[in-house]
């Protein structure tokens, strides 16, 4: 019995950012699916008004917005800790999320990522090449002010994993599956290395789209 329940749909990277911390606190959880298509509906929008994903529910305590989501798990499932005590690693962490919220998602994961993995796959799309193109300049910067955040250390605030790892990994292992990848990493080998640490973690490989695929399938 668990009184951890995410709703989110599965090959979100948001919700994937959750289900990740979960495991990583070695938690119990249940998997709600969100049918595509169903988020401005009624039900759902009760429990998310701006009609996104995920959505935690613990106990009768509801939450939506990931870094929220991700901050309470971390203060309500103290072991293993994900934020570091130090305050200037802290604010690493807190930057690093930021810039997976307002510069790696919006206006780069958000176009190359759904143009070439989410939209075919979902709803049999083909990539729009014009959109890719013009999110190019816009991913290269971001790429470029990872890579020099993240330096030579293992991890984004410092040496031990934190929650902007968990965040970053569920969104930039979605643009690893895009022939753009080579590109936005040819010069920044830190990145590709660091995301094969992440992705060796058990907490990702237990959270892949066809991971989260089989936990709304078994639901
Ligand atoms: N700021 C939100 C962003 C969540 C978000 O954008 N989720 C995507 C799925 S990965 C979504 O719900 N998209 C549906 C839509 O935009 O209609 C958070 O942190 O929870």
């Amino acid at each position: 019995m668990t009184d951890f329940v995410v709703h989110s749909i599965p090959g979100s990277p948001f919700g994937r950012a959750v289900l990740a911390t979960l495991e990583q606190k070695g938690a119990t959880y249940r998997f709600e699916t969100v049918v595509p298509g169903t988020l401005r509906e009624e039900a759902h929008l009760a429990r998310h008004p701006f009609g996104r994903v995920p959505v935690l529910d613990h106990g009768d305590f509801r939450l939506y917005e990931v870094q929220a989501i991700l901050r309470y798990l971390d203060r309500v499932l103290p072991a293993p800790a994900l934020t570091p005590a130090d305050p200037r690693a802290a604010a690493r962490m807190d930057q690093a999320l930021n810039i997976s919220d307002w510069y790696l998602f919006q206006g780069c994961s958000n176009i190359i990522a759904f143009q070439r993995v989410v939209g075919p796959r979902l709803m049999g799309l083909t990539p729009d090449e014009t959109a890719i193109a013009a999110a190019m300049p816009r991913a290269h910067q971001v790429f470029a002010e990872l890579s020099r955040l993240l330096g030579d250390q293992t991890h984004f605030a410092g040496e031990a994993l934190s929650l902007a790892d968990l965040m970053l990994a569920a969104q930039i292992d979605f643009l690893a599956m895009t022939p753009e990848w080579a590109e936005l990493t040819a010069a920044r080998p830190n990145l590709v290395a660091w995301l094969g640490r992440m992705n060796a973690l058990p907490a990702l490989a237990a959270t892949t789209w066809d991971e989260v695929a089989r936990m709304a399938q078994a639901a």
